[in-house]
């Protein structure tokens, strides 16, 4: 079996580890817009598109035969919560533009789409970042539904509702193209450290 490459994100080794203006929490709510999706492994599929040289559409069980990172990363979610320590299981989001033949010049922005239209926003700066992946399991155990089952991405030094349940696509894009959140108030990019909360 392979070894698992281990990534502790930047907040791990911070001295202060919460965030102005949130408070610790051991529990792990659940928040999202709409119903939980239902997982059919026949019909469901992950593509990568937009500006990469060879975008392509894989099915969940190639999906899980992609090599894999843990990622160890704390969860600050803009309601202000935050929930220290949590190991990430997955695949690389850089594992996946290599998959794609890397990335066009011109990508400036990443769309990520998921189950029912949902889309989130994120410069390709922060998509980038060594600990962002598409997660499969949290803590050793695969996610449930209600945490984005199957398959999750998580962005860690963004506010958690960057870290998109249900993902299907992610999409390079030369424009910006804000989210959900993004365009029912939240921030545009959502820095937990300068509380990017809302736009102003
Ligand atoms: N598909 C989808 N993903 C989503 C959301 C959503 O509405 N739909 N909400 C976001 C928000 S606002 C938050 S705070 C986190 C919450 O994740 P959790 O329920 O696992 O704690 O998911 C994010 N991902
Ligand atoms: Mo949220």
């Amino acid at each position: 079996m392979k070894t698992i490459r281990r990534i502790k994100s930047e907040d791990i080794g911070r001295e202060q580890r919460i965030p102005p203006g949130q408070i610790k929490t051991n529990k792990w709510p659940v928040l999202h817009y709409g119903p939980v999706p239902e997982f059919l492994e026949e019909s469901w599929d992950f593509k990568v598109i937009g500006l990469v040289n060879q975008p392509f559409t894989i099915s969940y069980q190639e999906l899980l035969a992609l090599d894999r990172v843990e990622v160890e990363s704390d969860i600050h979610c803009v309601t202000t919560w935050s929930k220290l320590d949590n190991l990430w299981e997955g695949v690389s989001v850089h594992e996946l533009i290599q998959k794609a033949g890397g990335l066009k010049a011109e990508a400036k922005f990443v769309i990520a789409h998921c189950e029912y239209g949902f889309t989130t926003n994120l410069p390709i700066k922060d998509f980038l970042q060594e600990d962002v992946l598409l997660a499969l399991k949290h803590n050793g155990e695969n996610l449930t539904p209600d945490h984005g089952y199957p398959l999750r991405l998580v962005v860690p030094q963004l506010y958690f509702w960057k870290s998109a349940k249900w993902l299907r696509a992610l999409e390079f894009s030369a424009t910006d193209k804000p989210g959900f959140w993004e365009r029912n108030g939240y921030h545009n990019r959502g820095n937990p450290w300068t509380e990017e909360r809302m736009w102003v």
